[in-house]
């Protein structure tokens, strides 16, 4: 299969800031009186502040009116920048700065597509900005993932058709999203939760372009 680009979700991807979400969104959970577990986080990867926000809402049975549910959000988001303060380039998950590095000199081309409002603040402290030929975020995008809008406006930005592009992707939604747009996907992660991509990696260790190849031949 000849790769014409990568387009790459950050959180759970590219860092590990999946567990900031994580844990500021059960802090709000627990300040709602809403029970929150692990499983519950998974339905939440990938999906946009408010998307997740009325998710929660929903498992408590909470009704709220739109000026509560943007102070909860800004909030949440409050949160989670104290705990992505610290973020820096040695926080890159493993693989991903050699993986990223390879693309770039075998010139092909790296796109994001992540559902955060974030991304560029994230990318930024990672350093990693100059090597992304196109970011598509949350900022960006109308419909979350697993609407395939954001990956979409990758491949247009890219200028190349979606059944070139490999995604890389943590959440299930993000898997959907690969799949609607007809794009083929690597799930990072566990194969019980990612049993839709068509391969799995625990991480991206020793991910390569030839070993990109082979998963997907
Ligand atoms: P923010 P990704 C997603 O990023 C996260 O997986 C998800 O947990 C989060 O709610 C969403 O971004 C919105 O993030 O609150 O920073 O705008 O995985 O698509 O890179
Ligand atoms: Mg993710």
């Amino acid at each position: 299969m000849a790769i014409a680009a990568c387009l790459f979700d950050m959180d759970g991807v590219i860092v590990d800031t999946a567990r900031f979400h994580f844990r500021a969104w059960h802090r709000l959970a627990d300040s709602l009186g809403v029970p929150f577990t692990e499983e519950q986080n998974e339905e939440l990867k990938g999906v946009s502040r408010v998307d997740s926000l009325e998710k929660i809402l929903q498992w408590g049975n909470l009704v709220l009116s739109g000026t509560k549910k943007i102070e909860l959000m800004n909030l949440k988001n409050k949160w989670y920048l104290e705990y992505v303060e610290q973020v820096k380039p040695q926080d890159m998950l493993p693989g991903v700065p050699e993986f990223l590095r390879e693309l770039h000199e075998a010139g092909i081309p790296i796109g994001l597509g992540s559902s955060s409002r974030n991304a560029v603040l994230i990318l930024d402290k990672l350093g990693i900005m100059s090597l992304f030929s196109t970011v598509i975020d949350g900022t960006k995008v109308h419909l979350s993932k697993p609407n395939p809008e954001v990956f979409i406006k990758g491949a247009r930005e890219l200028g190349i058709a979606p059944a070139s592009a490999v995604v890389f992707e943590d959440a299930i939604s993000g898997v959907e999203a690969a799949r609607a747009g007809g794009f083929r996907c690597i799930g990072v992660g566990d194969p019980a939760v990612l049993s839709r991509a068509d391969a799995v990696v625990p991480d991206l260790t020793g991910m390569s372009i030839s070993r990109m190849q082979e998963l997907l031949c």
